[in-house]
Parts: C-alpha cells; structure tokens; sequence
C-alpha cells in the first residue's frame, strides 16, 4: 500500500481552483473536502455529502478524507448541551462513513483555528506567504479577528475556523472558555473521543486531531496539541487504532523546538493524514511559511519524508499551505490554498517520495 497523494479543496463555488485544474496535476489520488457553509455542530445530511462525492468521482478523485468536520465550542468548554452535539457529530460520522470516508481530519482549538498577522507577507521574489509576527498576538484579539474578518469580507470569503457569526460573539466565547484550563480541556478531548470511538471502530473512520497552530497559547487559551510530549499524551489518553493524528508538519514546527521527523518516527502508525509546509524562522520568534523545498526553511522536510517512508506509512499526505504566486495576488487566492505553489509542492513530495521508493528500498 502507498502514501495516497491528496489536495484541498474548498467546493463549487466556494474555490477558484476547478477539480479540473487539480485533475492535471500528477500523483493527486484523492480531494480533501468539506461541507464548508456548516456551522459547528451542525448535521452533515446524506444528500449533501453524496452530491460532493459525485462531482470528484467524475474526475476519478477518491472522497476519503474530511477536512474539517468543527467541533462545537460546548464540546470544548464541556456545557450539559455538549451531548447533543456529539451526537450530531455520531450522526455525521456514520453519514459520512455509508460514502467511503475514512479521515476525519479537526481541531480542538479553543475560539480560534490557524493564526498568521499577515496573509500576503512579502518573500522578495515577488511572491507573498503567510506570516507570524510575534509581538502582534499579545492581548488585542479583537484587533486580530478584524483583520481576518476584513479580508474575508472584503474578498467575500469566510476562512473554515473565523465564521463571522462565531467572530462576531467573540467577547462572549471568552468569557464562556474563562473556566477551561488546560486540564479541563483534556478531559473534554477525552470525554469527546470516547463517545465517538464506539462508532469509529465500528464504521471504520478515523479521527484525526490536527496538531494546534501555533502550538502554544494565545490570548489566554490553553492549546493542547503542540509537541512530542503532548502528542504522547494524546494517543495515550484514548489509546485506540482509530484515535489518531494528522501531523501538520508546519504547525508543530512553528515552535522550532519540535523535531517532527522524530514525532513521525515515533507515531507512524497513528497518523493518519499528514500535512507537509515548511516554515522559515527568524531569530525574534517570528516566523513565515516557505516553499516546500527542504533548504527554503527549517522543518526538515525531507527528515519527515524519509521518517513517513521509512515506516510504510500508507496513510493520506497533502501539500499544507503554499505561497502566492504569480497571478495569485489579494482577492485572486485563498490565503495559503493557491493552485501554483501546491502544485509545486505536490511535484517535490512525489519525487523524494518517489527515489525512496526506487533508492532506498528497506
Ligand atoms: C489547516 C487548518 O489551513 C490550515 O492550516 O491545516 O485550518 C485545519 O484545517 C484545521 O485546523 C483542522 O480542523
Ligand atoms: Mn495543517
């Protein structure tokens, strides 16, 4: 069994990207998808999933991995009302699990999903990435939803994580989160997953925890995901095959501390999708995301590969975020999900992935 090559995509009419353009790319097995216009907490109905699933096996793509089906902020903040959504959330399993779906690739962020200051900062070779710098995400979390929210309107996009309707409650979530410490949002991890591991086995899809980005704490909110000991613990807690991870190789490397190839060493058989981005870092703790080539940042990608490699992973692998190139300026793109620079990413993957397979047979 061989890594299965996968892209994101965002669904008609919600992605400038066709299925067809992905379709000329080589090696790209399977669309990573979602049902992006649900609220967290919402039911996935089977018509609606069936509909996705018909317009990829037209291009012969494979449906097989969710990104992202949202938890709802009661499952994190553990409210009575928490049992309800979880079992709308069996019910999406099972939906999704009756047309082929084996990943379920989430989050367990409180408030906010990814988190960058500048969605088109510079390279100097006329490209443009996302960017971290540190000493923006201090206090003001206001002043960092209203630079988020005013791109998505401006553009009329909403980003999967800042729906404006979450956004726009932002001071009330805060204080709703005010009792979540770190240990209360594990044992609601927990509490999560061992209600949902019944129907997982039995249905056979995975649960894939997205790894925290940035890995450390923002504003106040505890992030549990963020390195080799936390993941330890993770796949500890609920210690179960279809318990697993998706490893965001430019996450967990925002903190350069993290060895991810060691993380992959370790956890090979617990990951079940895997992101690949590569993040350049500078010395006052900012950092910006690069292109996937190993030498144009400091995540090591070829390490991950060869560690993902080395241990038959058969799992599903996509290019993570990419620059913006060439036409891909503000409004043209979605930030991090252009066409160009994944495409590219994809081509250098394959070909390391590719003379492993040829050179270094084990
Ligand atoms: C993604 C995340 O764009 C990204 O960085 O990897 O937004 C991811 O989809 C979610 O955190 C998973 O729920
Ligand atoms: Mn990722």
């Amino acid at each position: 069994m061989a890594m299965k090559m996968t892209f994101r995509w965002y669904g008609e009419g919600n992605d400038r990207i066709k299925l067809s353009d992905i379709k000329q790319i080589p090696g790209v097995d399977g669309i990573v998808w979602a049902l992006h216009r649900k609220m967290p907490g919402e039911i996935w109905e089977k018509d609606e999933i069936a509909a996705v699933k018909k317009s990829l096996d037209e291009y012969g793509f494979n449906n097989d991995v969710v990104e992202s089906v949202n938890v709802h902020d009661d499952i994190k903040i553990g409210l009575p009302s928490r049992d309800k959504y979880i079992e709308n959330y069996i019910t999406t399993i099972k939906n999704l699990s009756e047309y082929g779906v084996k990943v379920i690739c989430y989050n367990f962020m409180p408030v906010f999903d990814w988190t960058r200051t500048d969605l088109f900062h510079p390279l100097g070779d006329g490209s443009t990435a996302l960017y971290y710098e540190k000493d923006k995400i201090k206090s003001d979390y206001r002043a960092m939803a209203d630079y988020i929210l005013g791109f998505t309107e401006k553009y009329g996009m909403s980003f999967p994580g800042w729906e404006p309707e979450r956004m726009g409650r932002l001071d009330e979530l805060f204080k709703a989160y005010e009792g979540v410490d770190r240990e209360k949002l594990w044992s609601n991890l927990r509490y999560f997953l061992e209600a949902l591991m019944p129907v997982c086995r039995e249905r056979g899809v995975k649960m894939a925890i997205h790894t925290d980005d940035p890995p450390w704490d923002i504003f106040g909110l505890p992030r549990l995901l963020v390195d080799e000991k936390s993941i330890d613990r993770f796949l500890m807690t609920v210690d179960d095959e279809y318990n697993c991870l998706t490893l965001c190789s430019g996450s967990l490397n925002a903190n350069p501390e993290n060895n991810v190839a060691d993380i992959a060493r370790k956890h090979a058989d617990r990951i079940a999708f895997a992101h690949i981005r590569n993040v350049k870092h500078y010395a006052n703790g900012d950092f910006s995301e690069a292109s996937h080539r190993d030498r144009d940042g400091d995540t090591g990608i070829l390490e991950i590969l060869k560690a993902l490699h080395d241990n038959g992973y058969d799992g599903y692998i996509r290019p993570d975020h990419g620059r913006h190139l060439w036409d891909e300026g503000p409004g043209r793109v979605r930030p991090g999900y252009g066409l160009y620079d994944r495409a590219l990413g994809i081509a250098y993957m394959l070909g390391v992935w590719d003379s492993l397979d040829k050179f270094d047979k084990k």
